[in-house]
């Protein structure tokens, strides 16, 4: 079934624009490997068309202009943006299958998500009002403090291609609540369903400029958004590489930055959990969205515990001379876990009932199997998948893949996969857990799967990560903060938190007594 794909143009002031330079990017179908259609490619020359927009919808009506409006304002398009958003639900669902490959069901989600986000932030622009001029308690009676809530200004806003209308969602729901003008730069890889939220705006009548949405080449449109002058902040979701460019880029001119960057998430599965329930989450947790999700448990950690027997005291290794048997679930639980992930469905995205479609791009498919060429000639074991398909011949499929005989100085162990790939090591008590976790340079995600709700406190507490899981793996609200430490980057999207990305505080204090001070 051909999905057609809107030709569309940069979306600058209100208005579709033809790039200055009028070149266009194709728009390639992971599933089938053909272009489908094409997008505008933004240069700086757009870059700098887009920021004059932004700046002129902070300053034009002063006093009525977006910034300045009030709360409840802003949430009336925020609320006409969620209503247009459900109403297109089943085209934009398709849309994004076609161009990123993701399972029609998830796609389906992903839009209900959108639109729910949008409703989110609306509630929170109305309670902003509310919370002006909050009073700040001082030590001397001469003086009376509050403190005033003000968008930071432009800002510039640089998404992934996973959850591409989602996660530019996260970042323009907030900025618009909080009254900052946008441009947002949607990677190259998938744009479709993000240069449609531009005709959404225009459908509601979003007043020109606030939203201003350039697609186009990371360094060629990206960059120059992240260094320009006049842009007043940078949020991006991306790898670690382009977040530490768009860091330094925004140093130059001590911009504020919020990065929500890779990640590699450890999943903890101890001895006295409910094997299918555990399965089905490691499952979910690394294969969900193709396995490409930033917060991805990709690294499961499963208990074993080594039972000291006399009889068996014949292997080498053990000091005491004792030999010993694992008293495990790991056999078990990875027997399953095979199991499950071999009956998993890959298909094209759009087919029914599909489960796994096919990665982004070609240079993603390329990457993944080295990783996974990489992890066999070191050492490891492929206990399942591995390969493409045998039943698909074209598009970028991979077999959900299983890899054991890990250690923790591999490649595969240390260094973000994004694809569906999940490894596997043993721990045998609860410290070893925690270090083997905790052991990467990333902090985004983790999860915690025991029946002991005690010890899932504990290990929650232990776990180095911006987003701890309790029997479960990825579920998301965006009431919950969303974010990362160490190199998974800074600052917290969604929920309150991810409103304050947007504002600025300004402490303003009065003297307010007769008396010559
Ligand atoms: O990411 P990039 P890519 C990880 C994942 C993946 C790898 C590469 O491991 O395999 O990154 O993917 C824009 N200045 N994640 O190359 O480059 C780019 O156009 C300004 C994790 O797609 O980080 C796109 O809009 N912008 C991740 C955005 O940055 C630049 C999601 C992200 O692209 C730029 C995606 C530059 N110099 C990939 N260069 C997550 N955390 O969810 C590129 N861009």
């Amino acid at each position: 079934m051909a999905i057609p794909i809107p030709s569309r143009q940069l979306f600058i002031d209100g208005e579709w624009r033809e790039p200055v330079k009028k070149k266009r990017i194709p728009i390639i179908n992971p599933s089938t490997e053909n272009i489908i259609g094409d997008i505008p490619a933004a240069t700086a020359e757009d870059v700098e068309l887009a920021v004059d927009a932004a700046r002129k919808a902070l300053s034009r009506n002063k006093g009525k202009d977006w910034a300045s409006a009030s709360g409840a304002f802003r949430a009336k398009y925020l609320r006409a943006i969620a209503a247009k958003v459900a109403e297109r639900k089943s085209e934009l669902a398709k849309l994004e299958a076609v161009d990123c490959g993701k399972p029609l069901d998830e796609a389906a989600w992903d839009i209900d998500d959108v639109s729910a986000c949008f409703e989110y932030y609306a509630d929170l622009a109305e309670a902003l009002d509310a919370k002006q001029k909050a009073p700040i308690s001082l030590p001397m009676e001469t003086f009376k403090s509050h403190v005033l809530k003000e968008p930071i200004g432009v800002v510039g806003l640089i998404t992934p291609w996973n959850y591409p209308l989602l996660m530019a969602t996260w970042k323009v729901a907030p900025a618009l609540a909080a009254g900052c003008a946008a441009i947002l730069k949607p990677s190259e890889l998938s744009s479709v369903t993000c240069l449609e939220l531009a005709e959404v705006c225009k459908e509601v009548g979003l007043p020109p400029g606030v939203l201003n949405i350039l697609t186009g080449l990371g360094p060629e449109a990206g960059a120059p958004l992240a260094s320009h002058p006049h842009v007043d902040k940078i949020a991006f979701t991306g790898s670690t590489a382009t977040g530490s460019k768009i860091m330094a880029a925004a140093a130059q001119m001590v911009k504020p930055v919020s990065l929500e960057l890779g990640g590699k998430s450890p999943i903890l599965v101890f001895e006295d959990v409910d094997l299918d329930k555990a399965a089905e989450w490691t499952i979910f947790g690394c294969f969900w969205t193709n396995g490409q999700i930033c917060s991805a448990t990709s690294r499961l950690l499963v208990h074993v515990r080594h039972v000291r027997c006399r009889w068996l005291s014949v292997g080498p290794g053990w000091p005491d001379g004792l030999g010993a048997v694992p008293e495990s679930i790991a056999a078990e639980f990875l027997e399953k876990l095979v199991g499950w992930t071999k009956n998993i469905k890959i298909s094209d995205p759009l087919e029914e009932g599909c489960r796994l479609g096919p990665v982004v791009s070609g240079g993603q498919y390329e990457k993944i199997m080295e990783f996974i060429s990489t992890a066999k000639s070191e050492g490891a074991t492929i206990l399942c998948g591995g390969a493409r398909p045998q039943h698909l011949k074209k598009g970028f499929f991979i077999e959900p893949t299983i890899i054991t005989d890990v250690n923790t100085s591999m490649q595969i162990w240390r260094e973000e996969v994004f694809g569906p790939v999940l490894c596997v090591k043993t721990f045998s008590t609860e410290e070893e857990a925690i270090e083997l976790a905790n052991d990467t340079h990333y902090g985004l995600g983790a999860a915690v799967i025991s029946n002991d709700l005690e010890r899932c406190d504990r290990v929650t507490k232990a776990l180095q990560a911006g987003i701890v899981w309790v029997n479960c793996s990825q579920p998301c609200f965006c009431q919950a903060p969303w974010g990362g430490n160490k190199r998974s980057g800074f600052g917290r999207e969604l929920g309150e938190w991810g409103l304050e990305n947007y504002l600025s505080v300004k402490q303003v204090t009065q003297y307010i007594s007769d008396e010559p001070w």
